[in-house]
């Protein structure tokens, strides 16, 4: 049990898959005995994060709170999946930064159109209507990552296939 000791950092926008994906990696890691913890965005933002909103400062603060917290649970030898739209890759690098060598950027690509697609939470359409500001891919930017350790193309393919691939990914990345 242990000694992982890795941040895996999934990126991508609203919808894209992070959430699902990480649940699901957490599972695989789990039945193969590696200790793992998920933190998601959208659960942070239900308490240690309940004060932010959508605003640059509010997202930049939520990434560094997130990236602080994954820290100190890698630390302890943990593997961490985080999901965070994380949606600026300067905000990325800070998360990097407090981290260290046992990041991982993770850069779950689904396009705008297949998240505005699925709209499973009616989101998006808020958004277009102008029912919800600041909203990521639509009247916030989303700075795609230029070099990630790992993209996974979800565009097409099921979450359980790009969880075996994001599992794979941390199973060579501890030596497993
Ligand atoms: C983006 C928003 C917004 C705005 C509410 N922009 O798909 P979801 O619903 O379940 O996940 C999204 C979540 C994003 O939180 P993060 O902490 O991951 O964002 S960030 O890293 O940028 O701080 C979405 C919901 O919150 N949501 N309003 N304006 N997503």
């Amino acid at each position: 049990k242990g000694h992982g000791a890795r941040v895996v950092w999934l990126t991508g926008l609203s919808g894209a898959g992070k959430s699902t994906i990480a649940r699901h990696a957490e599972q695989l890691l789990f039945s193969q005995g590696v200790d793992v913890s998920v933190l998601d965005g959208d659960t942070l933002r239900m308490g240690l994060c309940s004060d932010l909103g959508f605003s640059e400062a509010d997202r930049h603060e939520n990434v560094r709170r997130a990236a602080e917290v994954a820290r100190i649970l890698a630390e302890t030898g943990q593997v961490v999946v985080v999901a965070l739209i994380s949606p600026l890759a300067a905000d990325r690098a800070l998360a990097r930064r407090i981290i260290g060598d046992s990041f991982d950027e993770v850069f779950v690509d689904t396009s705008l159109s297949v998240c505005e697609g699925r709209d499973s939470k009616g989101l998006y359409a808020a958004a277009r209507e102008g029912k919800i500001a600041n909203f990521t891919g639509v009247s916030a930017p989303y700075e795609a990552p230029e070099k990630p350790e790992l993209r996974i193309a979800a565009d097409a393919g099921s979450a359980e296939t790009h969880a075996r691939e994001l599992t794979e990914f941390v199973l060579g990345k501890i030596g497993r």
